[in-house]
Parts: structure tokens; sequence; C-alpha cells
């Protein structure tokens, strides 16, 4: 967090409101900071004995926020030198602490301790694809005024770009390798602690509504109590893109149908659960939704509308005997996510009427993205950025106050777990593999780069060895990608120079050096996974899963 300190005004959106007593009660919980109190001098842009106090307050709970967050890495630090670090990112906290001495409260009060969690993802939403990211084309008027006030990763990365791969390492935050849902439609294993499973110890409902494709090769299933990962509340359905005639099941086997465009309804069900448990504990609570994922265009008439006439700009990755493929996939792609960014506008509206925004961590994002022609691919699993990148943005004003900022130390999925446990105030399971960016989130920790894994440990269903479907690893740093395959170096780019990813600069001589560099930050990635980098079909052996000549998991729908 960038604080100014000549700027009183900003300082009140920024810090948003805070509860006293929990601010009070962290003053002494956390001694460490004692010192500040020589410091802190309200009194100098305040005017009423109440707003001191409540100044105070407010600064205190920043406080505690930016301490905990170090407490709990310093805790979880293995070596010296790890543990020097965390203790570093408190001198950082300090700073920031004196710095909001003068910070003055919004009017409103907050009564909750604990943070709820929205955490929205839609199906196959690619980063270029908000109005926010400078798309001139995509009708996104909610997640453009959300990214004003949210923290948005440029550069979030999925790590393995397709469904069941980045639901594993969501609900676990472990790499695909680990939890072993490296292909589609295998079912997930409940021997790491899940996400809910953690928000439940802590003392939160938890909620699941939507697209879960977690549960194997039935796609239509009714999926048990003990099979959801631990989420109490459930309306929520394997995998279908039949938007129009969708079904879940809630507790009992039995087949419900949303009503209409399956995204509305379940947005519908969300902002009821969001009334219904407003006044009790905490909740964190998953909306998945199905689209902007293919068929493109089964959206409500009214959103199709907008696009159909419109000629669209296409990425300069797209070659020229697909433009005509490309322009008309793009408008039934853009007709859904103006859909689901009115579904978000609700969604926030509900929040804020009833006065939760504050203390809510509201995450919008995606499970990967779509290649749509550029390169003259099509989906997902590749390497490039239309697949591996998705939108990101994280909102808490009560934390994080109300100015957005943009991010763009890569983020990737298996983090997503951790960095919205440490934002909740809550412990890491062992069981997580990702790294907690909650300090980097909260701006109390400046990363400027980090090498976000991405893989494919065995091609399957739409990216078939056929079509040219290839195991890879790679990493997406802030500017660089670099890929290899089983044969060798693949791939290397660099997205700043070259943002469409036209100049593969692999194997020749005058990037040696930037490509040995890189290819040692992968070789370090991958031991610090465990990967070996073998043919799919080692995996596939080892995890016993039965699967077609070309690598794929038959499913039933
Ligand atoms: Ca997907």
């Amino acid at each position: 967090m960038k604080f100014d300190e000549e700027s009183p005004e900003k300082a009140q959106r920024k810090v948003g409101i805070k509860n006293f007593e929990f601010a009070l009660g962290v003053r002494f919980a956390f001694p460490m900071n004692r010192s500040l109190r020589t410091d802190f001098q309200p009194w100098q842009t305040l005017d009423s004995p109440i707003a001191t106090l409540q100044n105070m307050c407010d600064s205190f709970l920043v406080i505690y926020v930016e301490t905990d967050i170090l407490v709990r890495k310093m805790k979880k630090a293995s070596t010296r030198r790890e543990f020097l670090q965390a203790a570093g990112a408190g001198a950082v906290s300090t700073i920031l602490s004196r710095k909001l001495s003068w910070a003055v409260p919004s009017a409103k009060k907050s009564s909750l301790h604990k943070p709820n969690l929205v955490f929205i993802f839609a199906d196959q939403w690619r980063a270029q694809a908000t109005g926010y990211a400078g798309n001139p084309d995509v009708r996104t008027p909610n997640l453009d005024k959300l990214a004003e006030e949210s923290i948005s990763f440029s550069r979030a990365v999925s790590g393995c770009p397709v469904c069941c791969p980045y639901r594993a390492s969501l609900m676990t935050g472990r790499y695909p390798l680990t939890h072993g849902v490296f292909l589609n439609d295998v079912r997930l294993s409940s021997d790491a602690v899940s996400i809910a499973q953690t928000y439940n110890q802590a003392g939160y409902e938890t909620a699941y509504v939507g697209k879960w494709h977690l549960d194997g090769r039935d796609r239509s299933a009714f999926i048990p109590k003990e099979k959801r990962q631990g989420f109490r509340f459930w309306r929520a359905m394997g995998c279908t893109h039949d938007y129009n005639n969708s079904f879940y099941y809630a507790d009992e086997n039995v087949k419900l149908k949303w009503e209409g465009y399956d995204a509305i309804a379940q947005t519908r069900q969300v902002q009821q659960y969001i009334r219904e448990h407003s006044g009790g504990k905490p909740f964190a609570l998953f909306l998945s939704w199905g689209p902007p994922h293919d068929p493109y265009h089964t959206a409500p008439a009214k959103y199709r509308e907008l696009f159909e006439q419109k000629k669209l700009v296409l990425p300069d990755n797209v070659p020229s005997h697909h433009w005509d493929s490309a322009q008309k996939a793009l408008a039934g792609y853009y007709a859904h996510i103006a859909a689901l960014d009115d579904c978000i506008g609700w969604i926030l509206v509900t929040l804020r009427e009833l006065n939760l925004e504050n203390d809510t961590i509201f995450v919008f994002t995606s499970d990967h993205g779509d290649m749509l022609f550029s390169h003259g691919e099509q989906n997902k699993q590749r390497p490039w950025d239309e697949s591996i990148l998705v939108p990101f943005l994280v909102r808490y004003p009560a934390a994080l106050g109300r100015q957005g900022r943009t991010v763009d130390m890569p983020i990737n999925t298996p983090d997503i777990m951790p960095t919205l446990l440490g934002l909740s105030g809550l412990d890491i399971p062992d069981t997580v593999e990702g790294t907690d960016f909650s300090a980097v989130v909260s701006g109390s920790e400046k990363i400027t780069d980090n090498a976000a894994l991405i893989c494919c440990p065995s091609p399957f269903g739409q990216w078939k060895r056929e079509n040219g479907g290839k195991e890879y690893r790679g990493v997406r740093t802030k500017r660089y990608t670099y890929v290899r395959d089983l044969k060798g170096p693949w791939l290397l780019y660099d997205n700043e120079k070259d943002p469409y990813q036209l100049d593969n600069l692999c194997s020749k001589p005058e990037h040696s050096e930037l490509q040995s560099r890189l290819d040692s930050i992968l070789c370090e990635k991958l031991r610090q996974t465990n990967d070996d980098f073998l043919p799919g079909w080692e995996y596939i052996k080892k995890w016993g899963y039965e699967v077609d000549q070309s690598g794929t998991v038959v499913y039933t729908s």
C-alpha cells in the first residue's frame, strides 16, 4: 500500500472502516508495536475526541493486519535467512503504521472481526477480455469499477491451464503432480486439507455454487457430502456447458434445474445466500460459472445483440485465415462476458446494501483463458498468454482501502489458497505448496518478480498429440515466457517487446544468456515441486488412471 502523506482524504478511502474493540484488543495482543505510540499523533488532523479514538483504531487495525501477516511468516520460516527476511518485513510494517498516524475513519462501522470471502470464478475468461485491461470492445462496466477499488494482478497465471487441474489447485494450494489432478475428469482425493475445511475450522460457514468438476468421469452425478471437500452449503453439479438447460443438486440426490441462463440463476442463489448469512458467522462463498467457455452463442439475446454486428478488434497474433472465425467466436464470448459482468454488479450491490462490502474479501478470476484463434489455436492447455493469463481482482476495503493498484508480479494458482487464508488471518495448512502473497496484496512487501511454473503433464482432450498437444514445463515471469518440452527448449518470448508472442527467441545465440538464466529458474522450480518432467504416460500409470488412446479420461455428461 502506498500512502500519500499529503492527502488524508485519499488515505481515508484507502484505510476504510475498522472496528474499535477489535483494534484495542489487537493493540495489547501485539506489544511489539508499542514503540509506535511515541509517533502516534492523531490530534494533528482530527478535531473531536471520538474521531481521535476512531482514528487510533483505524491505525491499530492496519498494524494488526500487517503484524499478523508478519507473525505467521516468521512462524513458517524454516531457515534463519527466511526468518530474517520475514523480520525485515516488520520494519516495513512499522513505517507503514507511522505513515497512517493521521488516517481518519469512514462513517460506517463494521461488526465482523473475520472477513467474509466471496470468490467468483468464470470458466475460460482470458486476462485481456476486460475493459480495465484495455480491451476496446468488451463490455465490463462493473468489473472496471471494481478494478478501480481492487488490487489487480495483471499477470495472474493458471499454472496448468485447464479445468480440473486448476480447480484442484484452488481447493488445496498444491501443484498438479502432488494432488494428482493433471487430467480432466479424475477425482480430487481428500488427502490434503482443503480451503473449505480450513475456513470451517476457523468458524466460518462455507458454500459452493455452480460448476464443481472435481468428482471424476460422470459429470452430472450427485456428489454426496463426504466428497465436497468440506463445503457445507451446496448447489452444484460436476460440469455442463449447456447453459440454458443446466442442472444442480443440493443435499439430496434430486436433480434440480437452474431456471434460464444458469450463471444468472446461480448469481441469484448467491445473492440469497449472502442475504441469509449477513447477520451470522462469517462465510466463505465460492461461485463457479460455466461461461464464457464455449459454446459461445448461448448468452441471453440482449447480450448477444450487443456484439453480433460489431467489427471487433482481433489480437495481432490471429492469422488472417482465422479472422472470420475469430470475429464470430469473440462476439459470442463477449456476450457471455457482458452477462457475467451484470451478475458481478448484482452481487456487489447486495454486499453494499447489507453493509458487508468493507469486511468482505471479494475476488474475481477465472480457471484459465481461451486462445480464440491466437496462433491459430483454440481453447486452453497451451503455454501462450491467451491460455495461461486470467483476470485476478482482490478487493478488501477494511484492510486494503479503496484505492486500486496493479501488481505485475505473477501469482500462480497454488498461491491463491494461502494468500486468501493470509488475508483472512488464518493459519495455512502444512499440505499447501503455494506461497502466501497476502503481504504483497496489502502492499507491505514488495516483490518485483516471481516465476510462475506452467505445465502440461500429459496432453489430452482438446489438445491431443494429433493437434500438437505435448508435455511441457515452463516459467512465466513478469517479462518473459520460457518453455521446455521433452526434447528441450521450445519457446522463449520477451513479452515486454513482443506482447503477442510472435518472435520465438529460443536457441538464438544472442539470447543464450537469458535462456540459460530462465532455464536455471525453471530447473529450480521443478526441484522445489518434486517434478522430474517425465513423459505423460508415466504419470497416468503412477496414478492408475484409465484413459483412451489419446490419453483422455472418457467422461459421461
Ligand atoms: Ca475450464
